[in-house]
């Protein structure tokens, strides 16, 4: 199938390391169709982890791109190295793509290298977007790094979503607010609806 360039998305998951970024890919895979199962850090099964070093350590270490279709829409979504002595590889990526999907821990918050990205995508006036991840954590704190978001970005003036556990993990609704029409596609078809 053919695109045009109209037609295509190039969105980047950053954020910290460990904060979950290559299974939130998974999942948005499983969910958009572009796989039948989620992939395992342990086993070795993630798409975009599949360097054997990526697999024996359970860390990405170099950027990969996963695609999927959305309605008529292309979605290149590209998983990114955290740990700080890979950040160059990231920031490479972050060159071209449309979008910057950050991704926070709730169990962790926004740290030093969230708040990097984070300057560097607003530098580039990237469009960008913030994930809480691991709110089903016992260590998750999600008010609090919802408020640290809020202060540290001003995110979620004009909208946002969480998860429903209600939904079953199915989609409900999409998230609004600032996100571009590369964000929305990404987050399509997760458990979402808006605050
Ligand atoms: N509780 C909980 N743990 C999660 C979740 N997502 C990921 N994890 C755990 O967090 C750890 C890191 O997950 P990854 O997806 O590899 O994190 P990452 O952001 O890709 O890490 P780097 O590749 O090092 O940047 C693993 O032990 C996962 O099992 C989640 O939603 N909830
Ligand atoms: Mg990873």
């Amino acid at each position: 199938m053919g695109y045009t360039t109209q037609g295509i998305r190039n969105v980047a998951l950053v954020g910290a390391a460990g904060g979950g970024k290559t299974l939130l890919l998974e999942a948005l895979l499983l969910q958009a169709g572009a796989t039948r199962a989620k992939g395992n850090l342990q086993r070795g099964t993630t798409v975009s982890d599949f360097d054997p070093q990526e697999k024996r350590l359970q860390h990405s270490l170099d950027a990969a791109i996963c695609s999927f279709d959305h309605d008529s829409t292309h979605i290149n979504l590209i998983d990114t190295p955290g740990y700080p002595d890979f950040l160059g590889r990231t920031l490479s990526v972050l060159e071209a793509v449309d979008a910057v999907a950050i991704v926070v821990s709730a169990a962790s918050g926004v740290d030093t290298m969230t708040q990097r990205l984070m300057d560097f995508a607003r530098e580039r006036q990237l469009c960008r977007l913030v994930i809480i991840n691991k709110i089903d954590s016992r260590d998750a704190t999600c008010a609090e790094v919802l408020r640290q978001v809020r202060e540290t970005f001003g995110f979620f003036r004009r909208g946002g979503a969480y998860p429903d556990h209600r939904s079953g993990g199915r989609a409900r609704r999409e998230a609004h607010g600032r996100l571009s029409r590369a964000g929305r596609g990404a987050l399509a078809g997760a458990a979402s609806r808006p605050f």
